[in-house]
């Protein structure tokens, strides 16, 4: 879809003329500004972007980028994104989604998505909470929350984004932080290489009803303790001292002290292709574990648009281009009056 020939784009050819009407403070302004960096850096024609969203104040989105979008139905987006895919396999889609918007009324819709591998990108904004109607818990919300839906505290176990989509067989699967800049885009560069279904969550603050949610991992006092990042053929290695790593103990995980009985030769070296390892690190949580970021698994696997094009192709082959009306009137018709 790169075109070398296409006009040289600058952060300011995706920003659009709407007044942005997030709350001040709120990550989503700082996903919208990686996304806008990122997009003029992949070569592709500004026409050539769709960004389509449920409902929302991340599903807000679409408004902000100056591309084609489509804010649609709550939780549908991934099934309007999929019909826009298989019939336009040129574009480059994606999909901007909250942890309601994707986890509860889209949540079938999101995992079949998943499993089918179109070539789409989807972003879930993850703030543990429904900001948009005023703060209600989310299916991401913590066992015990307290909220205006939920006085007494939650009593439903909370979904790990990562967990749905690895079981879902998504193929990209990764994870990052609104206020992690450089590696927010890196994940949003690899989400658009990835060839199939590529799946970020993006841990996002909702400052309004839900501040603070991932605070011990974005500050900077304790972020180097309390986040490891993931990469491709690099051990599990942590800390502010560098010092900590993640070995296998049986069939469980656990964190070791490097220097104190443990060496680096006993750290595990992650491969995103290793399906065993990506979910055991999905079941990493605070406080016994860093919690991890960056991709969690990239496998390739046949996109849904191109075997469907194949079959219709095969089809016009062997029984000519068909005729929609014709179809439509052919075998047990009658007619109302
Ligand atoms: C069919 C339907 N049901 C419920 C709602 C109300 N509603 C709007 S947004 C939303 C949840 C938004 O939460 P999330 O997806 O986490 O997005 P955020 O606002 O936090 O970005 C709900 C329940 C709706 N608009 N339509
Ligand atoms: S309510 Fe929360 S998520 Fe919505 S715009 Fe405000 S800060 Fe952002």
């Amino acid at each position: 879809m790169s075109n070398p020939a296409a006009p040289k784009l600058s952060r300011k050819d995706f920003v659009s003329d709407q007044d942005v009407r997030w709350c001040p403070g709120c990550g989503d302004y700082a996903i919208l500004a990686q996304v806008q960096k990122v997009l003029p850096e992949l070569g592709v024609p500004r026409e050539r972007f769709v960004f389509l969203s449920g409902i929302g104040c991340s599903s807000r989105f679409p408004y902000y980028m100056n591309t084609y979008g489509f804010h649609t139905i709550h939780g549908r987006a991934p099934a309007i994104a999929s019909g826009l895919k298989a019939s336009r396999p040129d574009l480059s889609v994606w999909i901007v989604t909250g942890d309601g918007d994707a986890l509860s009324i889209g949540g079938n819709h999101l995992i079949h998505a998943l499993r089918r591998n179109l070539d789409l990108n989807i972003l879930l904004f993850n703030n543990r909470i429904y900001g948009l109607t005023k703060g209600q818990y989310s299916p991401t919300s913590e066992l015990g929350k307290v909220t205006k839906s939920s006085p007494m505290g939650s009593v439903d176990h909370p979904f790990n984004p990562i967990s749905v989509a690895l079981g879902a067989e998504g193929t990209f699967v990764a994870r990052s932080i609104d206020v992690e800049a450089k590696h927010l885009q890196d994940m949003i560069r690899r989400a658009y290489e990835h060839k199939g279904t590529a799946f970020v969550e993006i841990m996002q603050n909702c400052n309004i009803f839900n501040d603070g949610a991932f605070a011990s991992l974005t500050d900077k006092d304790t972020k180097a303790d309390t986040q490891l990042v993931i990469e491709h053929g690099k051990p599990l290695i942590f800390g502010k001292q560098r010092d900590k790593g993640i070995r296998l103990r049986g069939h469980s995980l656990e964190v070791v002290q490097l220097g104190a009985g443990a060496t680096g030769d006993d750290v595990i070296t992650y491969d995103e292709t290793n399906p065993v390892l990506a979910t055991l690190l999905s079941a990493m949580r605070p406080p016994q574990f860093p919690t991890p970021i960056g991709v969690f698994r990239a496998v390739s696997r046949p996109v849904y648009e191109e075997a469907m094009a194949q079959q219709v192709q095969q089809a016009r082959l062997k029984q000519g281009p068909g005729d929609l009306d014709e179809l439509f009137s052919r075998g047990d018709c009658w007619v109302v009056n």
